[in-house]
């Protein structure tokens, strides 16, 4: 799963979905409601980013992954995504997690960065409980003494989750090194652990991009990524 953080305007989301795909992309992810850390930062492009995103899935065939904030953009995200992220932030958003378990479309469950993985099986079990059992966990790095990286990537989490439980897990190096140096060794290490997948950003023009560039990819960074990927994937 790959694309930028933010859907920034149909030509950069169209631009980057067709290096994503040319190197073997599955899901193009790209956020059109963004929570960030200061209301002052971009918030992203709403609807309008979301009809962007039927574009590139229309043009690329790619499937969209994007996040829904709130239940008030919920039933609007679940028009245009073919997955719904519940981000972070949003782990342990009650009301969120159980109109998402009333969702037909399948969940991507990010970690919280201070939540254990019984609490992400047990936000997992409210989704689940409501009667949507697609969910996918995502590990993408707690919040620990280290500063070397934006948070600490956990790849004991990936065997840990698979001690108990079914659910397919993936890991996004991004928000975890905060760094694009580090994305493209941590995601051999997440691969070589048992993730199931990966979540990266990547984007065209990383230098002036409107959220988190520094950890995004150059087109041919992705490229060698998922060379060295798929091969330890074998
Ligand atoms: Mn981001």
């Amino acid at each position: 799963m790959a694309g930028p953080c933010a859907i920034e305007s149909e030509e950069q989301a169209l631009t980057i979905a067709r290096i994503v795909k040319r190197h073997g992309a599955q899901v193009f992810r790209g956020g059109a409601f963004k929570p960030r850390t200061s209301p002052y930062s971009f918030q992203g492009l709403g609807e309008d980013g979301l009809r962007i995103l039927k574009k590139v899935r229309e043009e690329t065939g790619l499937l969209i992954v994007t996040e829904a904030t709130d239940h008030t953009n919920i039933e609007l995200v679940e028009e245009y995504a073919d997955i719904i992220q519940v981000g972070a932030r949003n782990m342990q958003n009650y009301s969120l997690l159980r109109r998402a378990g009333r969702s037909a479309k399948p969940i991507l469950l990010k970690r919280g960065f201070a939540a254990t993985i019984e609490e992400l099986l047990m936000s997992a079990e409210y989704i689940m409980a409501e009667g949507n059992t697609r969910v996918i966990l995502c590990e993408r790095g707690i919040r620990t003494f280290a500063d070397n990286t934006r948070n600490t990537l956990d790849l004991s989490a990936i065997p840990s989750i698979k001690e108990v439980s079914h659910l397919p897990v993936v890991v996004d190096p991004s928000h975890a090194a905060g760094r694009r140096e580090y994305v493209i060794p941590l995601s051999r290490g997440a691969i070589a652990v048992g993730a199931d997948g990966i979540l990266v950003e990547v984007h065209h023009d990383p230098l002036h991009a409107l959220s988190d560039g520094r950890q995004s990819l150059y087109a041919e960074q992705f490229a060698t990524l998922m060379k060295e990927i798929k091969f330890l994937a074998r």
